[in-house]
């Protein structure tokens, strides 16, 4: 392994963190991490520390932070516990590093192999199909200088067509069993699956999709409030992670 990810520009508050550290601001994608170890703090008492940054100033194009996630958007892991410092870019790894370190009794993972293996399969579905088109939604509609109707209507479609295969899968359109879960056995269990997908699912409405859009899935938009009543949740989209 190399040697320390820190430079003499890193923020002392992540250089010199103990423990744990997420640096990130709370958009959807850092709000996957955040909510994961936020259920770890009620489920085992996982500690961390935060640096809140400031997207729209490029911090994260500075080299303090491309040294940590060469990719230079939020959020990024670093763990201070290990030496040297070990830093995790993309949500998804964060989820999964986070799961391995601090979630020994499968709280939020599984044990069994083939369950695993469906949580792994929602959350790379999730990743690749659904965060990519969600947010070009949120570009072409919102940051975009000029209305392109042509990349609105195809990313707005694709995205629909997304929240329909997981539509499929909550409401056992072809197994004949309704989950309430996208991952495990029956029912499924709330997991890593679910936390890495939910914080973007639930701004559907802040992507400009109508109730008349959302109508033909009915097992989401319950999904949506199931997840949403989590203390944890509620944390981890709360003003914790607002700048002030
Ligand atoms: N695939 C990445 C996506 C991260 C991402 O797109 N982050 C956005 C905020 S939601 C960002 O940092 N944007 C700032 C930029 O692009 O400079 C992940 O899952 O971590």
């Amino acid at each position: 392994m190399s040697s320390s990810p820190y430079i003499a520009e890193t923020p002392a508050e992540v250089a010199n963190a103990k423990g744990l550290h997420l640096i990130t601001m709370n958009t959807p994608n850092g709000q996957a991490t955040q909510i994961m170890l936020e259920e770890l703090a009620d489920a085992y008492g996982t500690e961390w520390t935060t640096t809140l940054i400031n997207i729209m100033t490029n911090e994260q194009k500075k080299e303090w932070f491309l040294r940590l996630n060469p990719n230079g958007r939020i959020p990024v892991l670093v763990d201070n516990t290990v030496s040297p410092p070990f830093s995790v870019m993309e949500t998804s790894a964060q989820i999964l590093y986070l799961e391995k370190k601090a979630d020994r009794d499968d709280k939020f993972g599984f044990k069994d192999e083939f369950e695993r293996n469906e949580a792994l399969q929602w959350m790379f579905f999730w990743h690749g199909s659904g965060a990519p088109y969600q947010g070009q939604v949120n570009h072409f509609t919102r940051a975009a200088p000029e209305k392109i109707p042509y990349a609105i209507d195809r990313f707005k479609k694709e995205t629909l067509r997304v929240y329909g295969v997981l539509e499929i899968r909550l409401s056992g359109k072809y197994t004949g069993e309704p989950r309430d879960y996208l991952a495990g056995k029956g029912k499924g269990k709330y997991s890593v699956a679910d936390i890495k997908t939910w914080p973007w699912i639930k701004g559907w409405e802040r992507s400009g999709f109508t109730q008349e859009d959302m109508a033909p899935f009915p097992h989401l938009l319950k999904w949506i409030d199931r997840i949403a009543e989590r203390p944890a949740v509620q944390r981890g989209i709360g003003d914790k992670y607002v700048q002030k």
